[in-house]
């Protein structure tokens, strides 16, 4: 077991490493040259970290070792001899890169030599301390056959290039920024590349590379044009210019994750960097662009000032979230993107924090460092600092912050180390509110409005419960305001940021706001763009959603009062009745609000989206997800009927939206997309000769592809269906990213032969055994698709295949079969007879050999259940 608690610092320090890699057909000799100086315990030994080395020789200040000398087993490598103050190292040691499937440390991806260091998996290529508060100087040779590896990258600047005459040649690079192992990278292939500058504010050049397999090059425009969309924006928001003189990308597509920030080279899924208009959709650029920023943004959020160790990640992936968050809030609309992230953080996060691997931001212990990646790590981590965002006011939290990077180049820092820095420059008191890094869960809070018409006062109760942390309150900044027949009025108790919003801080488990003199209760809207992370009840009608409904002008509160009143809606299905009446009063507000000109189309869209199941299910105590999936088609057909010539007409359009991907086409195909996935719904024929025709004859991805995936969702027994998804296949069967896709559609899909279709698609030529992409758009979105995956008729079946699958990919990539895990978040909703067939299955997959990331995982959705 990891635990924070057992951090001590480094009784040595590296000065500086020298690595030389010699690449061969079926292994790889790793020679280190590193540089020690005992910084101190004058006693300590030195013990490396490695993991499955063959090590072949060490010397010590030149001098081979014997094996009397050292000490070593599967996990390190002691020197047992008495070590001087300085003293070099030489190390050589062989591995496999052929034969890595878990995709950690050096591996091959379709014939292309790349490496994935981060967390703990350097020490899969060499000896080293590899842990991130151990920073460096690195100078790094690659030797390779000249003809099958005509590129050969790694950190920094190339130094020289040569051919050494016998088929090989060799490349020297050098980083001269310190950095920490987890920073390594090396790449080593048949590349072709587009290339391009960046001048920075002070004037410098900067040369910009992207490399990818041969022929997909050109298919980097995109992400070139954002890194430099991102460059700009770091340089004009937070004072941070480039530090080195060239910026690489690679797109790899064998890829654990989307993509890796090492320091000068990235390293990148290619999904998250290849694209063009045939191939990718509106919601992919949109994605590419935000990932692109947040590896950039990392150079300083994470490489420049980085992480004292593992149980701190938060600090570098919860800021940088942050700060691609707002990066792309400026490229594509504030508001939009505030209810995209909100909805990852309530779909997923909370899922997550609900769950059985619920941690808080700062953990305290763990098994596998793998599993510290979590979405509670990154999406909530990002929250927090909105909220010090939000009690500081953003101008006077960006100068705080751009101090921050220029106060603490080239150190290891921790969590608390940075909210010291901000308590420090701003003199606000963080003391209470740290407990949001300390504590697992999500705080629910109450809300009750009472109102004496006698007196003329409004009391707003609030109370903050939290099921994982009882009794530990947290301060919630609730930034809020009040109306009086549309005037605002001044509230008490609250206090103003430097960007003039009121915040009223809920500190303990209850309190009351009491405001007095009103002649007439106010409108209060509350928690104004989300200012904290916490699942809101308020105890409010029907009518006054309606109402709200009509005001609300902040787009995020505005989308959260359709959401409550889809949940409604859903809520009243579930439990069999419907409400006709509300119903056609709210679908005609809402086809007022898309016939209005105050709404962008994107936002449009959004109001047009039901809640989805996995939110709607955060306030219930057990749910039934096979009589949730009724209640929705219920609800989708009354939806649908209540506003039937609306929609029918709003089919009228094919392609009228230019193909090429902005936030404003994006904005208006969500909106033609989001009015025809209703007469789908409705298994309206019209629609279906729409999704047709747009199958057949669009120009743009994000028509066909939202097309075929209504299609297989609400068609799929037409037989026509199935003679697309063919015609699909034979078109793009040369593209795994565009097949990736369409297999995740039809996994995706809620019709009764899921299972079925999961195991067809497992066997299909389209679906590659080791290609983490292809294995999360299949089984990763099953397992998610909470409606499908807990279905009564079909849950045993579902978890025991479920578990084998996962089990299996562990023995091959344990941390692709970990991210699996997130098919047990619901766990703790399942009715009885779930809960007995999820624990068998989960049982079952105990008693195989599994990696300490999947054996972690398992054990706790078992530790919920029993
Ligand atoms: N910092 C990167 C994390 C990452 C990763 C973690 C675990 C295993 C594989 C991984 N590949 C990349 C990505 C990021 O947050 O920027
Ligand atoms: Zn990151």
């Amino acid at each position: 077991m990891l635990r924070f608690s057992d951090y001590r610092p480094s009784a040595f320090q590296v000065d500086h490493v020298h690595l030389q890699f010699d690449l061969q057909s079926d292994h790889c000799i790793v020679q280190s040259k590193i540089d020690f100086t005992r910084v101190n315990d004058q006693d300590a030994s030195l013990i490396l970290d490695g993991e499955n080395l063959e090590l072949l020789e060490i010397r010590l200040d030149g001098k081979v070792l014997t094996d009397k000398d050292y000490k070593f087993n599967p996990e390190s490598l002691q020197i047992l001899k008495r070590l001087p103050e300085k003293f070099t190292l030489q190390i050589a040691t062989k591995i496999y890169p052929q034969k890595n499937t878990a995709l950690e440390g050096l591996y091959e991806s379709q014939g292309i030599f790349c490496t994935q260091c981060e967390p703990q998996a350097f020490r899969k290529i060499t000896y080293f301390l590899d842990r991130p508060d151990v920073m460096t100087t690195y100078e790094v040779v690659i030797e390779a056959d000249e003809e099958k590896y005509p590129v050969l990258l790694s950190n920094g600047n190339c130094i020289s290039k040569k051919s050494l005459g016998n088929g090989r040649h060799l490349a020297q690079w050098k980083d001269p920024s310190k950095k920490s192992s987890y920073l390594f990278a090396l790449v080593a292939g048949d590349l072709e590349k587009i290339e391009d500058t960046f001048q920075t504010k002070s004037g410098r050049s900067i040369k910009l590379e992207f490399y990818a397999a041969k022929g997909k090059e050109t298919q980097c425009a995109f992400a070139m044009e954002s890194l430099k969309h991102a460059m700009a924006w770091d340089e004009k928001t937070f004072d941070l210019e480039y530090d080195l003189d060239q910026y690489l990308v690679v797109s790899i597509d064998d890829f654990n994750s989307g993509a890796m920030e090492n320091k000068g080279l990235n390293v990148f899924n290619s999904k998250l960097v290849l694209a063009n208009q045939d191939t990718a959709t509106d919601e992919e650029f949109e994605h590419i662009e935000s990932v692109i920023a947040h590896e950039y943004f990392h150079n300083y959020s994470g490489n420049l000032v980085t992480l004292r160790d593992w149980f701190n990640i938060s600090l570098k992936e919860g800021l940088t979230v942050f700060r691609d968050q707002e990066f792309s809030s400026d490229r594509v609309g504030r508001g939009l993107k505030r209810i995209s992230d909100v909805n990852v953080l309530k779909s997923r996060q909370f899922p997550e924090d609900a769950g059985p691997t619920a941690h808080p931001v700062l953990p305290k212990q763990g098994t596998a460092t793998d599993n510290f990646f979590s979405l509670t790590i990154y999406e909530k981590g990002a929250e927090i600092i909105r909220m010090i965002q939000t009690l500081l006011g953003q101008k006077k939290f960006r100068e705080i912050l751009s101090l921050y990077f220029k106060k603490f180049e080239g150190q290891a820092l921790t969590i608390l180390d940075f909210v010291k820095h901000f308590e420090v420059e701003s003199g606000y008191d963080f003391k209470n509110f740290t407990n949001w890094y300390h504590l697992a869960g999500t705080p629910h809070v109450h809300v009750r409005t009472d109102w004496n018409e006698k007196v003329g006062e409004a009391v707003l109760t609030f109370e903050q419960k939290n099921d994982k942390a009882p009794l530990c309150p947290v301060t919630i900044p609730i930034v809020m305001s009040a109306f009086v027949d549309g005037n605002q009025i001044s509230i008490p108790e609250t206090f103003k940021n430097s960007d003039g919003q009121s915040i009223y801080l809920l500190k303990r488990d209850q309190q009351r706001l009491v405001i007095r003199n009103l002649k007439k209760l106010p409108q209060f809207s509350l928690f104004q763009n989300f200012s904290a992370p916490v699942i809101l009840k308020r105890e409010e009608s029907l009518e006054e959603l309606l109402a709200d409904f009509e005001v609300e002008k902040i787009e995020l509160n505005l989308f959260e009062v359709s959401e409550r009143i889809y949940s409604f809606f859903i809520s009243s299905f579930y439990g069999g009745k419907s409400d006709l009446q509300h119903l056609s009063q709210f679908t005609n507000a809402l086809v007022r609000k898309i016939n209005s000109k105050e709404l962008s189309p994107g936002m449009k869209a959004k109001l047009l989206e039901v809640i989805s199941p996995e939110i709607w299910a955060q306030n219930q105590k057990s749910v039934e997800f096979d009589q949730l999936k009724i209640a929705y088609q219920n609800f989708e057909s009354a939806f649908f009927n209540s506003q039937k010539e609306y929609f029918l007409k709003s089919l009228d359009f094919l392609e009228a939206i230019p193909p090429v991907y902005s936030p404003e086409n994006a904005g208006k195909r969500a909106l033609q997309m989001g009015l025809l996935k209703w007469v789908s719904a409705a298994r309206e024929k019209a629609a279906f000769t729409k999704l047709v025709q747009l199958c057949n004859e669009a120009l743009n991805m994000t028509y066909v592809l939202k097309s075929l995936s209504l299609l297989t969702q609400y068609f799929s027994d037409e037989p026509e269906v199935a003679e697309l998804h063919q015609k699909f296949y034979e078109k793009w069967k040369g593209n795994q990213l565009v097949l990736t896709k369409w297999m995740q559609i039809q996994s995706a899909a809620s019709d009764p032969g899921s299972l079925a279709r999961i195991h067809s698609l497992m066997k299909h030529p389209a679906f590659e055994k080791k290609n983490p992409n292809s294995i999360y758009s299949v089984l990763r979105t099953f397992g998610d698709n909470v409606l499908v995956f807990h279905d009564q008729k079909h849950a045993k079946e579902n978890y025991q295949f479920f578990l084998e699958s996962m089990t299996e990919i562990d023995q091959a990539n344990p941390q692709v079969a970990a991210r699996l895990g997130s098919a047990f978040n619901f766990n703790g909703l399942l009715p009885g007879k779930q809960k007995t067939w999820m624990k068998d299955a989960l049982k079952s997959a105990k008693t195989k050999k599994l990696s300490p990331n999947t054996s972690e995982k398992i054990a706790s959705a078992l530790g919920q259940l029993e």
